[in-house]
């Protein structure tokens, strides 16, 4: 009876091949393609920032490991579609750019940002996105999220950037405290140097549960409306995360408090009440 796998992997050797194959065949797949990395979050308490300032002046920069972009245009995001690009198409610091692309934006040579400005040849919408990983050993609570919403060139299409969350990064949660609203429309204007406009986003995301080892997905949805776009981008990104009490610690919080309530309970003087004798009124306190 124990020989038949035997006697069947002698008959089919080339089945017995295969076997021995497998390990070869998952190495050779691994190898030629990559999974998506995340960046980690090591720490609890510890912020992961992002400036994005390796960028350079490259009109092709990568982008900082585990942020993508999206093609222009995509509507139906999610992180693991291979048509997402790693890099930018176009830079500009200085000067009145008009070409839609992928934007590696400069307030200056050194500090950079990230971002959009669409055009009739580069379709709106365009998100940035980014892959967080849990690396903490922990269950994370929620995280504090915060960065600057960056305008580099005001124009007549009216714009906004929504942001969203995602555990799977393709099943996203709007949160409306990360969006940046209606930005004002006018005559084409260039901020470099000094920015159009530049607005802090800082808000949490609580009960988000993420056990160790699990992922988040952030991204940015920009939307420019193709021709005569505004120039937005990101910067100054910042990620804390923190955890949730375990709920032995509310347990122990709520014995103190009854424990608490019981000994001042003890400790309040009984009051018995006392029969008066005849024609006397009660003393007090007695
Ligand atoms: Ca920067």
């Amino acid at each position: 009876m124990h020989s038949a796998p035997r006697q069947f992997l002698h008959r089919r050797p080339w089945f017995a091949r295969t076997l021995r194959a497998v390990p070869f065949l998952v190495l050779t797949f691994s190898v030629s393609f990559p999974l998506y990395g995340q960046v980690a979050i090591t720490a609890l308490g510890t912020p992961v920032l992002e400036n994005f300032d390796s960028l350079g002046t490259s009109a092709t920069a990568l982008l900082p490991a585990h942020w993508r972009v999206t093609a222009a245009g995509d509507t139906s995001v999610t992180w693991a579609n291979p048509a997402n690009l790693t890099a930018t198409s176009a830079q500009a610091s200085s000067g009145s750019p008009t070409s839609g692309g992928r934007y590696n934006w400069g307030q200056s040579a050194t500090d950079r940002a990230i971002g959009f400005m669409t055009s009739t040849n580069y379709a709106s919408p365009s998100s940035l996105l980014a892959h967080f990983s849990n690396q903490t050993g922990t269950t994370i609570g929620q995280v504090t999220v915060s960065f600057d919403y960056e305008r580099y060139r005001l124009n007549t299409s009216a714009a906004s950037i929504n942001f969203f969350y995602s555990t799977d990064g393709s099943s996203w949660t709007a949160v409306a405290a990360g969006d940046s609203g209606a930005f004002s429309t006018g005559a084409s204007t260039y901020g470099f140097g000094t920015l159009v406009s530049s607005d802090t986003r800082s808000f949490t995301l609580d009960s988000l549960n993420l056990a160790a080892g699990s992922s988040l997905f952030l991204r940015w949805a920009f939307v420019t409306n193709g021709s005569n776009s505004q120039g937005l981008g990101l910067d100054n990104f910042s990620l804390t995360a923190s955890a949730i009490p375990e709920p032995s610690t509310y347990a122990a919080a709520a014995g103190a408090a009854a424990l608490v309530i019981a000994v001042r309970r003890r400790r309040r003087p009984l009051t018995v009440p006392v029969a008066s004798p005849p024609g006397r009124s009660p003393t007090p306190g007695a």
